[in-house]
């Protein structure tokens, strides 16, 4: 394999620094299935506060909080409504149908959002044919359509329609802060609408492992039984949590820089020959590249920028995507522009 120099495949490749590693060597622990390790209780705090949501929980990764969301919020035979490249749909291996006994709904989207009236028709009403639907998922930041922010408008509009018809809503709120420091809307607004949400450390906040799930005492009590059933329940993890505690009061606000970073390789890439770039949505830590090349598809030219040391995967047969993180500096976003320039303007 090439040596990797400049890393944009994902916010989840982050190393913890030496500082997120001091917090997690001194974090005070316990038996967190016994509920005694403070670190985790700290966490579990300071998240349900920043979301104004009564408990939370934490757990190993986004997938296991949003399956453990859709376990409690779900039973056997309902239908979830989700829009078509949500994360819970593509990446999750099909979970829901395997761990939930659901099955999803995935509706068209419009860069990850939803027309409402779509999603009103998809709402089974009680149809001896159908199945019931027993939650709306949205996600935000969306990852497969380049990290674009879920208009709050919109997703008000969804959350009314979800009360209105008795249906609980989840936010896949994965890279939820990216959008928070985007809008300057803060994270409570955001999460205002949700039954449930979750968050996640590991992308990029830059801790090793972990993900938040948020929501009513009732709906936290009954997903600590689902983590466990899941073989989520952890004990002396009071050293991880440590790090996403150690993320919160550190990595949030410098979000912008990835944003910066995000924007500028943007702009740039868009004038060589063969790239298209949406800037429009461009709006926080990733960027799409449409590879309309005579020469390379997007998965060779994702291969060709290996070989010069910058990884970015093809997310499908025209687009790369790149990912910008708290481990790539500015200066590397800009070497990585020569390179893209050097395989695609060769002099
Ligand atoms: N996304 C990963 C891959 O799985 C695609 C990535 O590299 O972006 N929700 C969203 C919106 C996500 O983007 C991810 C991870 C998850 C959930 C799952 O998180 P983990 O990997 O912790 O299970």
């Amino acid at each position: 394999m090439s040596r990797i120099d400049i890393d944009l495949r994902s916010d989840t490749v982050t190393k913890p620094s030496l500082a997120m590693r001091r917090a997690m060597a001194q974090a005070e622990v316990g038996d967190d299935v016994y509920g005694e390790d403070p670190t985790v209780n700290l966490l579990q705090e300071r998240v349900a506060e920043l979301l104004r949501k009564e408990a939370s929980l934490y757990v190993p990764s986004g997938t296991m909080s949003n399956q453990v969301a859709i376990k409690t919020h779900t039973t056997p035979g309902q239908e979830v409504i989700c829009e078509e490249n949500c994360h819970i749909f593509n990446y999750e291996a099909g979970a829901p149908a395997l761990v939930s006994g659901v099955q999803i709904r995935p509706l068209k989207g419009n860069h990850g959002v939803m027309d409402i009236r779509e999603v009103e028709n998809a709402i089974h009403a009680n149809d001896l044919h159908s199945p019931p639907t027993g939650l709306i998922c949205l996600e935000n930041t969306h990852n497969r359509a380049g990290g674009t922010i879920y208009p709050l408008q919109e997703i008000a509009a969804v959350s009314r329609l979800a009360a209105l018809r008795g249906i609980p809503i989840h936010l896949d709120g994965a890279r939820l802060l990216n959008a928070v420091i985007a809008t300057g809307i803060p994270a409570k607004e955001w999460a205002s609408y949700f039954d449930s949400v979750t968050i996640c450390f590991s992308k990029g906040l830059g801790a090793p492992v972990g993900s938040v799930l948020a929501g009513t005492r009732d709906f936290i009590a009954r997903a600590r039984r689902f983590r466990k059933i899941f073989g989520g329940a952890m004990r002396q993890v009071g050293i991880l949590a440590a790090a996403c505690i150690y993320a919160l009061d550190n990595n949030v606000e410098r979000l912008q820089e990835d944003h910066a970073n995000a924007r500028l390789l943007a702009e740039e890439l868009k004038n060589l020959p063969g790239i298209l770039i949406d800037l429009k949505h461009v709006q926080t830590n990733m960027v799409m590249i449409h590879v309309r090349h005579p020469k390379y598809s997007s998965v060779t030219l994702s291969q060709e920028l290996l070989k010069w040391g910058v990884a970015a995967n093809a997310v499908d047969a025209e687009r790369i995507r790149a990912v910008t993180h708290l481990d790539v500096t500015r200066q590397q976003i800009l070497k990585a522009i020569d390179i893209f320039r050097k395989i695609l303007e060769p002099k």
